[in-house]
């Protein structure tokens, strides 16, 4: 649907939907800058499955576009004071923490209860810019356009992000089990079209080597610096997050500096958030049922609402599998202090 743009020159205060400021009417399709093409020539690449390739750029598994994104935002963005900055490995719960925090920090301009809300109207990524996919196509400056406070999302692992990124914003990183994120990664790239049958993606990801991977280092990265800076860094997990959202959305108003007020709490504010943005409500709106994002136009915006549960792979993955990518995550993660919480048959 293509909106009106917002004046933000005036006096407003964000975060504010992106579409509405910069008019993206979702049908942009994204070609490859060339810019980076002598980088990419020359990092390791692999295939997985016949159309799909990815290249190793600084330890990360990556699609073409993405590397192009990542090397955009490491030389250009240009973070503000008060940049709240959404990280996350695909498919770990991205467009529910961004409709949650959207909501959360947005409350006093669009309440909740406003049958005309931006998530009523819009989807999570319409309102959240995803930075890398917006950088691959040439497009990082209509973050420009923004007001103060931004609310931004990367999937860059925490060893990538730009200095200013690292140094100034908060951040909410969200993560899952890893079986889960698998399963949801594969339908997920099943429903683009891609021909990749789950054992090799499996493989793939026991090697480090599925889109993003490796699992373990983009979880620690993130884990590490909130254990550092609990005060800059907010680690989510999306089984946690599930287990009791309305708790989640005092957390993150807690942590972006915004809490509920008496009054809030007393009209059921927080409540009616984490209603807003069940996966049932979401799922529900039109604007989730058709369309595509724009930048991402290989993925229906209905994909992104799957099933939302904890367990899934048990339909997917044998015991063995199960036994074995834990073996490899546990190794990996030891000594540090994080550890998933065995879930499904194997508990
Ligand atoms: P992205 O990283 O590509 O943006 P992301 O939103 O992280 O994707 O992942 C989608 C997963 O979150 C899906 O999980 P599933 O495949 O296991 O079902 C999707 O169903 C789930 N999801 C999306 N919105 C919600 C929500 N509001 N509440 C709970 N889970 C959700």
């Amino acid at each position: 649907m293509a909106m009106a743009a917002l004046d933000t020159s005036c006096c407003l205060v964000g975060p504010v939907p992106f579409n509405d400021v910069t008019k993206d009417d979702g049908q942009t399709v994204v070609s490859l800058p060339a810019e980076h093409a002598d980088i990419l020539s020359t990092l390791p690449s692999i295939a997985v499955g016949p159309d799909l390739q990815l290249r190793q750029y600084q330890g990360v598994w990556l699609r073409d576009y993405m590397v192009a994104g990542m090397i955009s935002v490491q030389r250009r963005f240009m973070s503000r004071p008060g940049d709240v900055l959404l990280a996350s490995p695909p498919k770990c719960g991205t467009t529910w923490l961004k409709a949650l925090a959207f909501a959360t920090m947005a409350r006093t301009t669009y309440p909740p209860s406003d049958a005309d809300h931006p998530l009523r109207r819009l989807n999570p990524h319409q309102c959240v810019p995803f930075m890398e996919n917006l950088f691959s196509a040439g497009q990082g400056a209509k973050l420009e356009a923004l007001p103060s406070p931004r609310l931004l999302h990367t999937h860059m692992h925490y060893s990538m992000l730009p200095p200013s990124l690292a140094d100034c914003c908060k951040m909410v990183y969200v993560c899952r089990e890893p079986k889960d994120m698998l399963v949801s990664m594969w339908h997920f790239l099943k429903s683009a079209g891609f021909n990749l049958s789950f054992p090799d993606l499996f493989e793939l990801a026991c090697h480090g080597q599925n889109p993003y991977g490796p699992i373990w280092d983009h979880v620690l990265g993130y884990w590490a610096a909130s254990t550092a800076r609990p005060e800059r860094v907010m680690f989510l997990r999306y089984e946690e997050m599930l287990a009791d959202p309305v708790s989640t959305v005092r957390q993150l108003a807690g942590f972006l500096g915004v809490p509920f007020t008496a009054a809030e709490e007393a009209a059921g504010t927080p409540a009616d958030i984490a209603e807003m943005c069940s996966i049932d409500a979401l799922r529900s709106l039109d604007v989730n049922k058709s369309g595509n994002n724009g930048l991402f136009v290989m993925f229906g915006r209905q994909t992104f609402f799957r099933k939302g549960v904890v367990g899934d792979w048990v339909n997917h993955m044998t015991p063995e599998m199960a036994r074995r990518i834990d073996a490899i995550v546990d190794g990996k993660l030891r000594g540090s202090g994080l550890a998933f919480t065995p879930v499904g048959p194997l508990a």
